[in-house]
């Protein structure tokens, strides 16, 4: 089967988004609204894997979708709801939980991340994460999914249980009418551009991320301008000037981290930013990184604070994309559960 490309993306509503967010996926997000048909999600049932206050979750879902909004994803254009009112994403997460192995699931170095020495005690949620992850995208039979570089892996188990989920089922799917056997595609990872791994801003060997108990770690796309410098100032840094070729940031992870982020912020490359900033101390490229910074997420979150103000509106944004995102998925799942030999109603 020839599948239509089709883009699916999400981020999870455990707390406000922070820059790693914004750059290692969003801005990828923006772009490929202009060529594609693209569904983006907040996840919330992915963020449940660990446990939320409920009033702090209903607040986050709300924070990401305007942030998400005020970013430049047009809920007009783009497809843009909350996961859970798409039951296909849970349903199909089950029958995925019956394809993949728990050998595949075993080697998820998220889950080892985030379940660390406790492992016991982990939410068996979080350990079968990877299964719901692909769902969300095979669901619509996404082709596209742009992510952080901290997403490949699970992007590959995604490729597989597409691929185990054909050949399983195979004899069905061609009765079905899939002469070449491909019911699910194959889903391509977009890993691009200067910083699809921004790292914190207090240790340049880890992950900027929202569960980060330090908050000097990350900038929030809800950070106000004052707040974005101080982060910025205070940035872990080495004492060498920035170098004027890129091999000269290799062994320097944080001056790598600021370059990169400096660069997609500006929308260059790393190579530009060293032709401009090479031989030059930090005190003098941190200030024109804050200057971007404020420049490019401050109207960011400006704009996501005015959206705030009409909890209602995002609500109604959110019901709907799912009511447009049903229309997609429902057929889908109806045609899985023909093909894996379930009853339903005939539609
Ligand atoms: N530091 C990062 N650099 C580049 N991309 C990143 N992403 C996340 N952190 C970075 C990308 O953002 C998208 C949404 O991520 P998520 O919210 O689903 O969850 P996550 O990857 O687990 O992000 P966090 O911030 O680390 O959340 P917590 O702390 O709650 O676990 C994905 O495309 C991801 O690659």
């Amino acid at each position: 089967m020839k599948f239509k490309e089709r883009v699916f993306s999400g981020m999870q509503p455990t707390g406000s988004l922070h820059l790693g967010n914004y750059l290692g996926a969003m801005l990828k997000w923006i772009d490929l609204q202009k060529t594609h048909e693209c569904i983006y999600c907040v996840v919330d049932l992915h963020a449940i894997t660990v446990w939320q206050e409920p009033g702090e979750l209903r607040h986050a879902i709300r924070q990401v979708t305007a942030a998400y909004i005020a970013a430049g994803l047009d809920p007009e254009k783009s497809i843009l709801f909350n996961q859970s009112q798409v039951s296909a994403h849970a349903e199909l997460a089950w029958v995925f939980n019956c394809v993949a192995r728990l050998g595949w699931l075993n080697r998820m170095t998220q889950f080892k991340e985030k379940a660390g020495k406790d492992r016991e005690n982990a939410s068996v949620g979080l350990y079968a994460y990877p299964n719901l992850m692909a769902a969300d995208i095979l669901a619509y039979r996404a082709t596209h999914v742009p992510v952080g570089d901290d997403q490949k892996q699970h992007l590959e188990l995604a490729r597989d249980i597409a691929q185990k989920f054909n050949n399983d089922f195979a004899e069905s799917i061609r009765t079905a009418g899939y002469e070449d056997g491909q019911f699910f595609p194959q889903p391509e990872p977009v890993i691009v551009g200067p910083a699809t791994r921004v790292m914190s801003l207090r240790d340049g060997s880890r992950k900027m991320s929202k569960s980060e108990p330090s908050d000097l770690s990350r900038i929030n796309l809800t950070d106000d301008d004052d707040t974005i410098a101080k982060k910025i100032r205070k940035a872990k840094t080495d004492p060498e000037a920035l170098p004027s070729e890129i091999e000269g940031l290799a062994g320097r992870p944080e001056a790598d981290n600021l370059v990169g982020i400096y660069a997609a912020l500006a929308g260059s490359g790393k190579a530009d930013v060293l032709s401009e900033f090479g031989g030059r101390q930090f005190s003098e490229f941190k200030p024109a990184l804050a200057d971007l910074c404020v420049a490019r997420l401050g109207p960011i979150a400006q704009e996501a604070r005015r959206l705030m103000a009409d909890p209602a509106e995002i609500d109604r944004v959110l019901v709907d994309g799912a009511n447009r995102a049903r229309i997609i998925a429902e057929p889908i799942l109806g045609e899985v559960k023909d093909v894996i030999g379930l009853i339903r109603a005939a539609s």
